[in-house]
């Protein structure tokens, strides 16, 4: 089954340096780290946990790059859905991160059109 894949920008703009350990959402039964080695082209490996974020530091998940991949929704998850995920620190503090679902082609809703209706591209 192919995962859904979460990108967002994360800075650390706290003034000590945190570790994440890892990921949950209620939507999901699985969130996992991934890193691509070739540019997700047909590699896909863990990344390091922890990971360690300085005062400053930021780090992009991003297609092609490092990313966070979800498996086993736990129900439909449809686009203009905002799914929460969860990032966990290794102090025992946890904070969200609200994405909200595009399709394959990373598409809003807005941009689709209906399924039904006549089109030209
Ligand atoms: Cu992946």
């Amino acid at each position: 089954m192919i995962p859904s894949l979460a990108y967002f920008r994360l800075e650390n703009r706290g003034v000590e340096t945190v570790s994440l350990t890892g990921a949950r959402s209620d939507r999901y039964a699985r969130v996992e780290f991934h890193a691509a080695p070739d540019g997700g082209v047909f590699m896909m490996e863990d990344l390091d946990l922890p990971l360690r974020l300085a005062p400053g530091d930021a780090i992009v998940f991003a297609p092609g790059g490092p990313h966070l991949a979800l498996f086993t929704p736990s129900g439909w998850v449809n686009p203009d859905d905002v799914v929460t995920i969860q990032l966990q620190l290794d102090d025992g503090r946890s904070f969200a991160v609200e994405c909200v679902v595009s399709d394959m082609l990373g598409r809003p809703a807005m941009q689709r059109r209906p399924p039904d209706s006549p089109g030209t591209d």
